[in-house]
């Protein structure tokens, strides 16, 4: 025994308690490091990580699902493409039951399929985006290694940017030079505590969403910052359509908007800082460029509409006079704009992240501490930790030879419409012609806009494979399903940049089932290729390990800092990084000294107004920030007959799709279905109680929900959480609430093309009658492998 093996045995053998015969293991979830406790073979309890404050009840979860009915045990192939491969009926996904088959089998059927896919149509007919969020360990991650196989095989068509940040992500290079601030640091709550008097949070600080850090929580932080803050004396104002999006703990004021008006509400407050002269006119002339434009706009020169709170009251639904008291409210102390990334979920979701930089540009406090502008402060764990320029662990994708990619959430479209053409980012692109989908680590069936939609272009490829642990929504709808381990069933390593732990991640238990690690199946099946030296470098797990934590054993050395060898961290379980000794503050260096910091756009300022978007000619985003409509709103034409608009955020009891069948997000189904919340005056108008079963409706699709009557929400706004896995009775029917039947598939812009899933307008109706049986937590039909003889 040697490496890994060796000393994963003797870590377990030093923790064997002789009582019990309890061993137990250190490893980690995106909801946070913990300790797998096991027993005779079997996982029997998850303990929280012994430096977590502040452990997710989602633990709680994991072991039924480890050992869960609805886990995938052998490779099964759909019956209708095993019979008739590529000519197979392709309406029949989600249909046709699934034949077990030896892994030899399996594996010669996906190698065979990717080379006769390849020959034929090409590699731009290879579709391996492959978007989701896979599990916390690095090495194991699956769409890293779904896209490193299928790129040292020669290629596939990726997805660009993401369904989290991924407006932002486009846009802010524009204004600000980087889309630093949502995928990495701003300013941090040490500074926040030290130095702000008032916090303004659009979309709020949800504490649900601090139970996740992607790469894994060594440290559920957020509760504890929020906490720090309120001792220190900040005010918090959220705005946001729910009054659950702040704890009571931090007695925020709440003001009620319109969901996707906030950058109309925001224009009003630089409305009234400019036409009271509480603007920084000498912040904006030697950091900003293009002010003056932006500046007209306001005042309605180009449009002849004033963008005056009372223009913004009939828009928001916030009165005129809340709006201009806020404005002067945040221009009179040291106040920090934090915007939650759920703001630019929505259509036009470039507009409000533009102008919340704009606004903290008129107010003159970007870069000073505790002023500003921040993103995400209540969107994940994690964000704004202090923490030092540490590495995380990291795994490379190696890169695409094809070097082509459709914006993440132009999914559907790109399946629809081969050969058509689309605007991104001043770039006109056309569709590939996709013949083949590869996924593994992602549920689009959970992440995709109007998955009836979906269901229709899900039907356009010949062969659709899939690795998952469970039969989910996406599973059911392949041709060939490869059994992946859990987390629990491999040795791994994980942790996020926003975290202070890197933390090692041991086998507990024996891959359940005839589960193999992604990482096997695909060395396997490069191997069958003749690309496998290129797949592993010829690494394996172990090898793997060690060369992740020598990338963070060199980061560190050049900050300073040494680590313990690989074998001593294995045995310790994760690695601490100390605290900075300096706060970070978003900008200090800009602000300090322009000329020497500039930033990375064609000015070197902050662009209120964009030349360069300017260039695109997009009337869907035009140069500077602007109210636009979006194509489904409260003050559409279209709400006089869908009259609530319907938002859909991160469910509290899960993350995402995964373990939608644990206790955790059992527990608070009502009547078995997701919940939708609404308030109680649109709820008596259509005569709904709490623990109704309702129909949530619009053209796209409808839905089943459990209501819960909610006096904390605006009227006409109705809240789903995401997550329940998709069960459709046929398309007029989704039997379990998975929202997305409803939700928009159309692009924020031209210019990010990214998801507008928070702008949708439904109605509700009480459901009469008997509801249907769900088969949403059901296996589909298995033909097993010992009962189906020779076709295995
Ligand atoms: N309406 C609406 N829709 C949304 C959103 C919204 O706000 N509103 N939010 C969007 C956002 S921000 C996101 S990030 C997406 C999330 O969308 P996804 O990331 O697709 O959602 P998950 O449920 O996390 O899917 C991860 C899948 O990977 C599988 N998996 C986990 N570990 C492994 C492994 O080791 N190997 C393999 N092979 N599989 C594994 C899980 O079982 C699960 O099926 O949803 C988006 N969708
Ligand atoms: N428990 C849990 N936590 C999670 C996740 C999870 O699945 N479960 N997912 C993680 C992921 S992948 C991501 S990307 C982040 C997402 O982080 P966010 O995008 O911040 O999270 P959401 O819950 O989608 O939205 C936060 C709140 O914004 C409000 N909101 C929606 N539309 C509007 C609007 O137009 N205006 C205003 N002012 N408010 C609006 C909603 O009331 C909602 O509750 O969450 C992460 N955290
Ligand atoms: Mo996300």
């Amino acid at each position: 025994m040697t490496g890994i093996h060796r000393i994963m045995n003797e870590h377990t053998n030093e923790t064997k308690s002789a009582v019990s015969g309890e061993t137990r293991v250190p490893s980690l979830s995106h909801w946070g490091a913990f300790e797998a406790v096991v027993e005779n073979g079997r996982l029997i309890r998850c303990e929280p990580f012994r430096k977590d404050p502040a452990p997710s009840r989602l633990l709680n979860s994991m072991v039924e699902q480890v050992y869960s009915p609805l886990r995938v045990l052998r490779p099964a192939v759909r019956r209708g493409w095993l019979a008739q491969r590529e000519g197979s009926d392709r309406t029949a996904r989600g249909v046709d039951g699934y034949v077990e088959v030896s892994w030899d089998a399996a594996l010669q059927l996906v190698a065979d399929e990717l080379q006769r896919v390849r020959t034929q149509y090409g590699t731009e007919s290879l579709f391996g985006g492959s978007y989701g969020w896979s599990s916390a360990g690095r090495l194991h991650h699956a769409r890293t290694l779904t896209h490193r196989f299928l790129y040292s095989g020669g290629g596939c068509v990726d997805q660009q940017g993401n369904y989290s940040w991924g407006a932002a992500q486009f846009l802010l290079p524009h204004v600000i030079g980087t889309y630093a601030p949502v995928s990495g640091r701003v300013t941090d709550w040490n500074n926040i505590i030290g130095h702000t008097r008032l916090i303004i949070a659009f979309g709020g600080l949800a504490l649900k969403n601090g139970e996740i850090t992607s790469g894994g929580a060594g440290e559920h932080s957020m509760g504890k910052w929020l906490n720090e803050a309120v001792q220190a004396g900040v005010e918090f104002v959220s705005v946001s359509p729910t009054r659950a999006d702040t704890p009571d703990t931090i007695n925020a004021e709440w003001i009620g908007v319109r969901p996707n008006t906030d950058t109309a509400m925001m224009l009003a407050m630089a409305h009234t800082l400019l036409v009271e002269g509480l603007h920084d006119a000498a912040f904006l002339a030697r950091y900003c460029e293009g002010f003056d434009a932006f500046a007209d706009y306001l005042l309605g020169k180009p449009d002849g509409v004033v963008k005056s709170s009372r223009w913004a009251e009939a828009l928001t639904g916030v009165s005129h006079d809340v709006i201009s008291g806020l404005a002067r409210r945040v221009a009179a102390t040291r106040s920090m704009i934090t915007v939650a990334w759920s703001l630019q979920r929505g259509h036009h979701g470039e507009q409000p992240y533009w102008m919340a930089v704009t606004l903290a540009a008129m107010l003159g406090q970007i870069g000073l501490p505790g002023g500003g502008f921040a993103f995400g402060h209540g969107s994940m764990n994690g964000v704004g930790n202090p923490r030092g320029n540490f590495p995380g662990p990291e795994m490379s994708p190696g890169k695409n030879p094809l070097g082509r990619g459709i914006p993440v959430a132009r999914l559907t479209d790109m399946l629809l419409s081969p050969g058509a053409s689309y605007e991104f980012n001043g770039r006109t692109q056309t569709y590939p012609d996709i013949q083949m989908v590869y996924w593994a680590g992602g549920n689009p069936f959970h992440h995709h806009q109007d998955l009836n939609r979906l269901m229709r272009a899900w039907a356009k490829p010949q062969t659709i494979v899939v690795h998952d642990s469970w039969w989910t929504p996406t599973a059911r709808r392949a041709d060939i399903v490869l059994p992946a381990t859990t987390t629990l069933e491999r040795n791994d390593i994980g942790g996020s940049s926003r975290d202070r732990f890197v933390l090692a991640m041991h086998q507990a238990i024996p891959p359940v089932g005839f589960a193999r690690n992604d990482f096997d199946i695909y060395s396997e099946l490069a191997a069958r290729a003749e690309h496998e030296a290129v797949f592993s470098d010829g690494l394996d797990e172990q090898g793997w390990l060690r060369r992740i934590y020598q990338g963070i054993a060199t980061g560190c050395a050049k900050q300073g800092m040494t680590v313990p060898d690989f074998d001593a961290f294995w045995q310790t379980g994760h690695l601490e990084y100390p605290a900075p000794k300096e706060d970070f503050v978003l900008f200090e260096g800009f602000r300090r000294d322009p000329d020497a910091y500039p930033l990375n756009t064609p000015s070197g300022k902050i662009e209120i107004f964009s030349r360069t978007i300017a260039g695109f000619g997009y009337d869907d985003c035009p140069p500077h920030p602007a109210w636009l409509p979006p194509h489904e709103w409260l003050g559409a034409t279209e709400s006089a007959q869908w009259p609530l608009h319907l938002v859909t955020n991160q469910p509290a009891d899960k993350l995402h799709s995964q373990m939608d069948a644990g206790k955790v997000s059992l527990a608070d189904k009502v009547s078995g279905r997701a919940p939708v919340r609404i308030n109680p005056e649109d709820a008596a108008a259509r005569g709904i109680r709490n623990g109704d079963i309702v129909r949530v409706y619009n053209t796209r699709g409808a839905c089943l929900a459990g209501a819960i009557v909610d006096p904390g929400l605006m009227a006409n706004v109705v809240v789903m959480p995401t997550g329940a896995w998709f069960d459709p009775q046929g398309p007029s029917l989704e039997r379990h609430g998975n929202p997305n039947v409803l939700t928009l598939d159309i692009g924020t812009s031209r210019l990010a093309q990214a998801p507008s899933a928070l702008s949708a307008l439904v109605d509700v109706a009480l459901w009469a009658g008997p509801a249907p049986d769900m088969k949403a937590h059901q296996r589909p039909e298995i033909m097993s492998y010992d009962a189906c003889g020779e076709q295995c």
